[in-house]
């Protein structure tokens, strides 16, 4: 029934429908979901991720703060390989060195299904630590989206997907071999900052029906 995404005609047409039962119209194809950022290796990164599908196209809107400046900050969907995508947590920590490092986390929340950052693989081009607004990609075959294998398949649903934002300082003694924490200070660009998983954005509606 709506097919734009026009802020205004949205809000008018929110407004005609106020106090009206929520309309049974198929909304599938324009869900949001949308992951808020879990902080990881306490980097301190906060805020949250929004999918948009339309169409063939994908809208990633970012809302996030307290990256390291002025570094590069990687960020992937991930979900590949793994049935739910999660973010890591302490019993993932296989090395026991108090942080949760790119290939212990992958066991939870997969491999990469898209690279974000368009080509110098930087979310935060400006690197003032912030990002925000949004970046539109192109899932049809010219594309080309999708790192390595990975295909449209696998980001479906948009819910069971994740994602893992990248890189952050060490000091000297921080973690212990494997891994990027590894006794050696620097920037570690692969160690996870923030995972987030994806949730569908209304899955609250039913809260319309209740009298
Ligand atoms: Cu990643």
């Amino acid at each position: 029934m709506i097919k734009q995404t026009n802020p205004l005609a949205l809000a008018l047409v929110g407004a005609v429908m106020v106090g009206a039962p929520a309309p049974a119209q198929d909304t599938r194809q324009n869900d949001s979901y949308t992951a808020d950022l879990q902080t990881l290796n306490e980097s301190g990164v906060t805020g949250t991720v929004t999918l948009s599908p339309r169409g063939r196209y994908l809208d990633v809107t970012y809302d996030v703060m307290g990256l390291e400046e002025d570094q590069p900050h990687a960020a992937h969907i991930h979900g590949l390989g793994v049935k739910d995508a999660a973010c890591p947590t302490a019993s993932q920590d296989t090395d026991e060195d108090g942080f949760l490092e790119l290939l212990e986390g992958a066991a939870v929340y997969g491999g990469i299904i898209i690279t974000l950052g368009g080509g110098d693989n930087d979310i935060d081009d400006d690197g003032d630590g912030m990002v925000s607004g949004t970046v539109t990609l192109d899932l049809s075959a010219k594309g080309n989206a999708f790192t390595g294998d990975a295909t449209r398949g696998d980001l479906q649903p948009l819910g069971r997907t994740e994602i893992v934002i990248h890189g952050l300082t060490l000091e000297e003694n921080d973690g212990t071999l494997p891994g990027e924490a590894d006794g050696t200070a620097g920037y570690k660009a692969f160690l996870p900052v923030a995972c987030g998983s994806f949730e569908r954005d209304n899955d609250d509606s039913l809260e319309f029906r209740t009298p």
